[in-house]
């Protein structure tokens, strides 16, 4: 079977875990300057105001003109991109077994990485529009009216132009008003085609066979997982009894390696994808041009150049809080991991938190609107 590169998943393989009677710690880190009586409500795009919606794209757009101080020759927008893409260098990992762990994907902080990166991203949104009411929406891709909200004209633009490379060309990120300037690094688009400077979405292209968007039901499974994560903590824990890996998508993927300073994952050629994995690849597509493997632009590792990638994350991020108040279970690994991955550990690259204190929204001060 030849084995193809899908670049924004990644593989790890975790040190073997004792979690015996370890306390989880609980509530330690609730910002003190933060009012109660502000707490942010995230919700369904298809329930924003036609003044919401304009406030969240204007703020996306102006971060995306807006210069971060702190990291010279970067918007702020685009450093949330760099995060994301570098996320995936074998410096900012563990080695592990012989194995590479990523900092954000294939591993038990996937889902409070995300968090605390959805956290960062809206709190920028606030600084840079000076609009402390912005709230990230979410896409609930189970419901077709959330589909259709999110991809319409007056938010995140539509399906690429198959006559224009499908390039989008519709809504206020169309070619010509956003311009991607991060790619992902030469190693993982070595046999490639080449990426575009503008957005690209392919919707449900995946190879011959095409993919869909997971179904309530999917939903509903992944929930019902009672453990937060198993060994061996990578894209290989099995699906009933890691809640983690069912929701990021994993199914038949092999570990990640290093490959010229990258985690890179290779996997069975038709290796089904779903849930969070199966959103991005659903979205940007993934298909055979002049028999190089194609790709759009929610599926590199530089994902989050199509602002889709926040309110679909906000989606993966409010299932995470299903899953935490149905289950009440704490995070695993507790102890016994490498750094980085224990609940007491802090994640890059803001290293100011422990994963534990990423558990719990309203700790957090906020919460989903559906659910
Ligand atoms: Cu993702």
């Amino acid at each position: 079977m030849p084995r193809r590169r899908v670049a924004f998943i990644t593989g790890i393989t975790a040190a073997a875990v004792v979690l015996a009677g370890v306390a989880v710690p609980v509530a330690s880190s609730v910002r003190s300057g933060a009012a109660s009586s502000a707490l942010t409500v995230r919700k369904d795009v298809k329930d924003l105001t036609a003044a919401e919606k304009r406030a969240f794209i204007g703020a996306i757009k102006k971060a995306k003109r807006t210069a971060d101080p702190d990291h010279p020759g970067l918007s702020r927008y685009d450093v949330f991109v760099n995060w994301h893409r570098d996320a995936f260098r074998c410096k900012n990992a563990w080695l592990q077994d012989g194995n590479y762990a990523g900092a954000a994907h294939n591993s038990p902080t996937f889902l409070p990485w995300h968090r605390q990166y959805l956290h960062e991203f809206e709190q920028m949104l606030r600084a840079v529009s000076g609009d402390s009411s912005i709230a990230l929406p979410h896409w609930d891709w189970t419901d077709p009216a959330s589909t259709a909200a999110v991809f319409a004209a007056d938010f995140m633009g539509g399906d690429g132009d198959p006559t224009q490379e499908h390039a989008v060309t519709d809504g206020p990120f169309r070619k010509g008003e956003w311009k991607i300037t991060i790619q992902d690094p030469a190693p993982t688009l070595a046999g490639l085609t080449p990426p575009k400077p503008y957005l690209v979405r392919n919707f449900g292209s995946f190879f011959d066979q095409g993919i869909a968007l997971p179904t309530k039901a999917e939903v509903a499974e992944s929930i019902s997982v009672h453990r937060y994560d198993h060994q061996p903590f990578d894209a290989s824990s099995p699906e009933t009894k890691s809640f983690r890996n069912t929701l990021e998508g994993w199914r038949d993927a092999t570990p990640g390696e290093c490959n010229d300073g990258w985690v890179d994952v290779s996997e069975q050629d038709g290796a089904p994808h779903v849930m969070h994995n199966a959103v991005h690849i659903y979205t940007g597509g993934l298909w055979k041009e002049d028999g190089k493997v194609t790709m759009g632009t929610m599926a590199y590792n530089t994902s989050p150049n199509d602002p889709v990638f926040f309110i679909h994350h906000a989606n993966i991020d409010r299932i995470f809080a299903l899953w935490e108040n149905a289950q009440r279970q704490h995070y695993r690994p507790q102890v016994g991991a490498e750094f980085g991955w224990n609940g007491a550990d802090t994640m890059w690259p803001w290293r100011d938190r422990t994963i534990n204190s990423w558990f719990g929204t309203l700790r957090n001060g906020y919460r989903y609107a559906a659910g």
